[in-house]
């Protein structure tokens, strides 16, 4: 298997400073060590990091309540031609955030690849399904998911420097899993048009494991799509990962996200995967290196590392 890493050290979806610096703290603690145990040798190549400049007819640009608009837009169109570069080459981009802003131009590139036929399952506690009139908070990383969607293309006004993403992805086509903070209007928007929505009372009565087969039958009924994950640590509970930015109680445990991963992994379509909102700013030392190890456990799980351990090269010596 050929993965592709790629790191989006940028905050401006959010307001608290450090979650820029969590693809640094993931590589440091050894993300790319531990994913070469993985059985039957991945070939991986780190694409470093992404790095923008704002386009001079984009500077004095702004929308009405989307914080840090020109950088999140100079930023993802960016990052969209990336991920659509590192897939086309036949790797599984793994994008390392960065604050969920990023899962518009990874979604965006996905969708723009030779994979163009893109199923997405959102994990995180909330639905990033916010546009700026129904965001209490104008922070853009609770709005990919309204720019992505089809479905919500006509309630956004017009978005100067955004032409080249087209709200290209159906809704039907989406799922989220771990859902515990969800706003006003993104319940109604997941209502009206049924959005595949598990939330963690559905992992509380069906187990992770349905949950997750459930969600994909639903986004993938042939099992021919390419499957990408965008996985906020948020949707693990905040005594598995602390050092994140909107941390919710009652949230999902790292087995749980390893279990999830290791289904992914198994339909051998993983095609992306985001694993974003790490802040090495927040919390004890303790804390952030907790939350570091479990992202690193969700990625190794979904490019295919097996709790069961590795075989012998030469299983006769045994
Ligand atoms: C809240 C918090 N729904 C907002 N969102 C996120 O600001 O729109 N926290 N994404 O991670
Ligand atoms: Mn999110
Ligand atoms: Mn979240
Ligand atoms: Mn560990």
């Amino acid at each position: 298997t050929r993965v592709g890493i790629l790191g989006v050290p940028f905050d401006k979806g959010q307001t608290k400073i450090g979650v820029g610096n969590g693809p640094a703290a993931i590589r440091k603690m050894g993300l790319i060590e531990r994913l070469e145990q993985i059985e039957g040798k991945l070939d991986i190549k780190d694409f470093g990091d992404v790095s923008y400049e704002i386009p001079p007819n984009l500077e004095h640009q702004n929308v009405p309540n989307m914080k840090g608009y020109v950088e999140f837009v100079a930023c993802n169109h960016k990052l969209s031609k990336s991920v659509e570069n590192i897939i086309n080459e036949e790797r599984i981009c793994v994008t390392l955030g960065g604050d969920h802003s990023l899962g518009l131009g990874t979604v965006d590139g996905h969708l723009k690849s030779k994979n163009e036929n893109v199923c997405v399952l959102w994990v995180d506690a909330h639905p990033d399904l916010n546009t700026n009139k129904t965001s209490n908070s104008g922070n853009v990383h609770g709005m990919p998911m309204a720019l992505l969607a089809k479905e919500l293309s006509d309630y956004w006004p017009y978005l100067p420097g955004l032409d080249w993403q087209k709200p290209i992805i159906s809704l039907r086509n989406i799922a989220y899993i771990g859902l515990r903070s969800v706003d006003l209007y993104e319940r109604v928007v997941i209502d009206k048009l049924g959005i595949n929505a598990f939330g963690m009372e559905d992992i509380e009565n069906y187990g992770i494991s349905t949950v997750v087969e459930m969600a994909i039958n639903k986004i993938d009924p042939n099992k021919d799509k390419s499957i990408h994950v965008s996985f906020d640590i948020d949707a693990l509970d905040t005594l598995e990962a602390p050092s994140t930015g909107s941390a919710v109680r009652g949230g999902m445990t790292l087995r749980e996200g390893i279990q999830l991963m290791e289904i992914v992994h198994r339909t051998g379509r993983l095609s992306a995967l985001d694993l974003v909102e790490v802040n090495p700013n927040i919390g004890t030392e303790q804390e952030v290196h907790r939350t570091v190890d479990a992202a690193i456990h969700i990625i190794a799980a979904g490019l295919g590392h097996s709790r069961r351990g590795l075989r012998p090269k030469n299983v006769n010596t045994l």
